[in-house]
């Protein structure tokens, strides 16, 4: 989940890995899921990386009939004691939201929660946050009514909210972006320009990773300073280490085949 700042990464949701996983949907970095089994050792290569580093992991059960269930950064958007509950941009998972709103909603008792109505459509994994600036893609998930929820979350807080258009060669905004410490965007050359972001904050850069290194912008900061990366993106690697970052890798093969990054397994909360 891309929309708490990095020291509120203290508690994480995440989904098991279906028998169905090979059906998940893949269209852009991934060709579909072929061993489900390779999956589920992946997934859990992950979950036991976030619990060595000090986050707290709770897992859902796995529901066979949504192939795309792991991806649960999708499903729910948390920010600061509010939780805006999107109707998800793809048909095929919106029935996968109820079991983690319920969760969500149980563990943050009496969080303010938010839904959308009417055409409002949004993946979560269109948004990124940088401190308390916020960015959502505008993408083939996440229309402008979507957005507009997002934005009347934000409304009473003093957090911005910047709207990138996201090309058609991406999936989401975190397909392709993320933020590994609160003062760092990784993004790929050819899909997004410097003007898609505006002026950044003080202390803040855009690092411009090889368009062949998309996938490894997507990563994951954690409070105690380290970040995981997906294995095989060397550039990313070295950008981050430069800047004395510690690096933990973790091999997302089968994921990426489905279209799924890090941040797409976990929400935190
Ligand atoms: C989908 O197409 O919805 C899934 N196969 C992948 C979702 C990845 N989620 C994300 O980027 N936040």
């Amino acid at each position: 989940m891309a929309s708490v700042r990095t020291d509120q990464k203290k508690r994480a949701l995440v989904r098991h890995v279906p028998e169905t996983f090979t059906r998940a949907l893949a269209k852009y970095f991934g060709t579909g899921p072929t061993d489900v089994a390779l999956a589920r050792r992946q997934h859990q290569a992950y979950i036991d990386a976030l619990e060595a580093n000090g986050v707290r992991v709770h897992a859902i059960e796995a529901d066979d009939r949504h192939p795309d269930c792991i991806f649960v950064e999708d499903q729910a958007v948390v920010i600061d004691g509010r939780m805006l509950l999107p109707m998800p941009g793809h048909p095929s998972r919106v029935a996968e939201q109820p079991p983690i709103a319920d969760f969500l909603m149980a563990e943050l008792d009496g969080v303010q929660t938010c839904t959308m109505g009417g055409e409002a459509r949004m993946d979560g994994g269109d948004i990124i946050r940088l401190g308390d600036l916020f960015y959502v893609g505008k993408s083939s998930r996440t229309n402008e009514l979507g957005i507009n929820s997002l934005r009347s979350l934000l409304e009473t807080s003093d957090m911005e909210l910047r709207v990138i258009q996201i090309p058609e060669n991406a999936l989401h905004l975190t397909s392709i972006t993320s933020t590994p410490t609160d003062e760092i965007i990784l993004v790929p050359e050819g899909y997004l320009s410097p003007e898609d972001f505006g002026p950044l904050p003080e202390g803040c850069e855009l690092i411009w990773i090889p368009s062949e290194e998309a996938y490894g912008c997507n990563t994951i900061g954690l409070p105690n300073g380290k970040v995981m990366v997906a294995k095989g993106y060397p550039t990313v690697h070295q950008a981050l280490r430069e800047r004395g970052l510690e690096l933990i890798e973790l091999d997302m093969s089968e994921i990426r085949a489905a279209d799924g990054s890090l941040t797409c397994c976990s929400i935190f909360y």
